[in-house]
Parts: C-alpha cells; sequence; structure tokens
C-alpha cells in the first residue's frame, strides 16, 4: 500500500496544477518515440514516424500525447487507490494494445524530462522525489493487469 506525505501530495498536485497539458503531453510522447523509437510500433496507424521532425509536427501523436496527461488525471484524482483505478487502463493496454509494459517507464521518464526542462529550479529534488513517486506507482498499476 503506497503511503502520501502531506508535502508529497502537495508536490504532485502542483506540479500537475501548473503543466500546460497541450505542450508537455506531445513534448512528452514524441520524445519517447523518437529516444525508444521501438514503440512507435504501437503507433502505425497515427500517420508519418519517419524522424523526428515527423513525430514532434505529427498531430495525432500530439492529441494522444495529451490523452495521456489527461489519464493521469485520473490517478491524481484517486492518489490512494490508483492500482484500482488503473485496472480498465491497464487490461486495455495489456490484451487490447499489447504495450510491453516496460515502455511505461520509459514514457514517464520522458515527462519527468519535460517536467524537469519547464520547471528549472522549481524542480528540487524533493519535487523531483513525489514526482517520480507518482509516475513510478502509475507505472506499476498500469503493468497489474498483465499476467
Ligand atoms: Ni497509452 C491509449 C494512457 C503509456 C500506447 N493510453 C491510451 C489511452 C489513455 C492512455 C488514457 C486512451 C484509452 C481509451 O481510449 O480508452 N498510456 C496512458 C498512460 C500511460 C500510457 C497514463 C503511461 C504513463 N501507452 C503508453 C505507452 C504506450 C501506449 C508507453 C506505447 C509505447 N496507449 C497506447 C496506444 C493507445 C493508448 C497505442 C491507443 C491509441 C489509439 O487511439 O489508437
Amino acid at each position: 500500500m503506497v503511503t502520501w506525505t502531506d508535502k508529497e501530495r502537495a508536490a504532485i498536485v502542483g506540479i500537475f496544477a501548473a503543466l500546460d497539458y497541450e505542450d508537455a503531453g506531445p513534448k512528452a510522447l514524441s520524445r519517447c518515440l523518437i529516444v525508444y523509437p521501438w514503440t512507435k510500433r504501437y503507433f502505425g496507424a497515427f500517420g508519418n514516424l519517419t524522424n523526428a521532425a515527423a513525430i514532434i509536427g505529427n498531430p495525432k501523436i500530439a492529441a494522444h500525447g495529451v490523452k495521456v496527461l489527461h489519464g493521469l488525471d485520473l490517478a491524481l484524482q484517486h492518489m490512494d487507490n490508483i492500482k484500482e483505478t488503473y485496472a480498465d487502463l491497464s487490461i486495455l493496454h495489456s490484451e487490447t494494445l499489447h504495450v510491453d509494459p516496460d515502455n511505461f517507464k520509459l514514457l514517464a521518464d520522458c515527462l519527468t524530462i519535460v517536467v524537469a526542462a519547464k520547471m528549472g529550479h522549481a524542480f528540487t529534488p524533493d519535487a523531483q522525489h513525489a514526482f517520480q513517486k507518482f509516475m513510478s506507482v502509475v507505472v506499476s498499476a498500469l503493468g497489474k493487469q498483465y499476467c
């Protein structure tokens, strides 16, 4: 059972409140596809992903990046119950989309980098700790329905 201190909760809520989803979502997802090119295999129906410029300029990828961040809102709203909250999303990624769960961590790391770049010095070690703890719980919950 994951527990959160008041400081961790405040840091996580604060980071998401300041985050521009329309900007950070596309940046995180496109970074993931560029840095870890094998992750492109799940987005075969999204059009041109042949190089970094194509990925960054791809409107479907951008829209999906925003959708993923809104998916994180769900965890944010149910911080004490992330595993159950993500049960359906985990089943979707495993049974329907067949996404290798190792990739969740890669996307989480890309989002951390995007958040760090946006926040600069405000992304203190304490803020990083809270954010990465939150993303680890998300990654673990998304992987829970795999067997
Ligand atoms: Ni993911 C669909 C959330 C990681 C590939 N994904 C979704 C949807 C949400 C979502 C929300 C939309 C569900 C629906 O339509 O009901 N995905 C998340 C979150 C993470 C994540 C919160 C991790 C932080 N997804 C990943 C990763 C990959 C991935 C790492 C592949 C590398 N996701 C997909 C694909 C779809 C998807 C593919 C379906 C896209 C479509 O529209 O066809």
